[in-house]
């Protein structure tokens, strides 16, 4: 049996191969560089809904697709949906800096990664939600991880950022594993 990881993230592929290996042993996981979709969804899961369609409209093969980013509490929410184009590129760095711009002086650092798992095949759709709660830090701390990693705290550790964490800490917690985790639970056979 095959399945698509329907994302152009090659950080989120990593991620997505140690958390759904074990759980998904004689599935094949293949790549996907088929056509990007417009993620015009208002949220989470509904552009994890769109990206998975798309690349099972274009394979023919059950496709998993992730959505995902930050939700800071004192920005309202934002980045959320756009946290991969925050500050206007797809820059990592920039994005970070942005954050950190916009809560200069701001003592509430309440924030969220989210995730979204979508599942698609024919004549059936399903999405589940992940949340990793923590605070934004002061500054970037950490060289492991991707993206918004080295800004965010995890409520439940130790101080660390979640790019001082090693690989199998993240995934312990992650909003990703408990989003995956949640729709293998949720879907089960079907990907068989
Ligand atoms: P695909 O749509 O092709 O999957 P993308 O990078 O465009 O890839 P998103 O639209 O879901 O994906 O954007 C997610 C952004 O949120 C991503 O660029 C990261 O900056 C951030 N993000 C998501 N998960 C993260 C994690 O585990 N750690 C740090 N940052 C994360």
């Amino acid at each position: 049996t095959r399945l698509v990881l329907a994302t152009h993230n090659a950080h989120k592929v990593v991620e997505l191969r140690r958390i759904l290996g074990n759980r998904l042993e004689g599935i094949e996981l293949v790549g996907y560089d088929g056509p990007e979709p417009v993620e015009d969804g208002t949220t989470f899961a509904e552009n994890a809904l769109i990206k998975a369609r798309a690349a099972f409209a274009h394979t023919g093969v059950p496709s998993l697709a992730d959505d995902s980013g930050i939700s800071v509490a004192a920005l309202g929410g934002a980045p959320g949906i756009h946290s991969a184009r925050f500050a206007g590129t797809r820059d990592d760095a920039d994005n970070r800096r942005l954050v950190l711009e916009r809560l200069d002086g701001v003592a509430e650092r309440d924030a969220e990664f989210v995730c979204a798992a979508a599942f698609v095949a024919e004549g059936f759709e399903h999405v589940e939600l992940g949340r990793w709660p923590g605070v934004v830090g002061a500054e970037e701390r950490g060289s492991g991880g991707f993206g918004y990693d080295p800004l965010f705290v995890p409520a439940d550790g130790d101080g660390r950022s979640a790019a001082e964490l090693g690989a199998d800490e993240k995934d312990a917690i992650s909003h990703r594993t408990r989003a995956f985790t949640a729709l293998l639970d949720a879907v089960g056979d079907r990907l068989r």
